[in-house]
């Protein structure tokens, strides 16, 4: 068995949460944010035969759309010790960070 740690945008969550539910698998979603963007994003947790991670791969590579969005400007020290702002600019975020664990154990109660 898999555990699967998806990281995916909140705008691609409720076409992904629809398309796993109709294939039968079950998950958990926990809101989280980016480290770097430091905005919402949505991780899904997900336990799964071995078999199945090929398809879930495929499912979510087709629901996970890749995006831009604008990074946010940071402070740059000069060497005459004056400080400046970065030009704004964009980053390309997803479609999906998706980390696959083995799974020791796998027990309800
Ligand atoms: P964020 O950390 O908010 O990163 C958003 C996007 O910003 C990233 O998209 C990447 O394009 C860019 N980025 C991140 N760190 C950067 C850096 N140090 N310098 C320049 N650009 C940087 P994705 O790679 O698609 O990542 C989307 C989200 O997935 C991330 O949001 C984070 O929440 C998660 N993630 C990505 N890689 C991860 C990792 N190795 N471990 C844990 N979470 C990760």
């Amino acid at each position: 068995m898999k555990l699967l740690i998806v990281i995916v945008q909140d705008q691609d969550v409720s076409d992904l949460s629809e398309k796993l539910r109709e294939s039968g698998h079950m998950f958990t979603k926990l809101a989280s944010s980016g480290g770097f963007l430091r905005r919402g994003n949505t991780t899904v947790l997900l336990g799964a035969p071995d078999e199945d991670v090929p398809g879930l791969m495929d499912l979510i590579r087709k629901c996970c759309k890749s995006r831009k969005q604008q990074a946010p400007a940071y402070t740059m020290l000069s060497s005459d010790y004056s400080m400046s702002l970065s030009a704004p600019y964009e980053v390309t975020v997803g479609g999906a960070t998706v980390f696959v664990l083995n799974v020791d154990e796998f027990r309800k109660f």
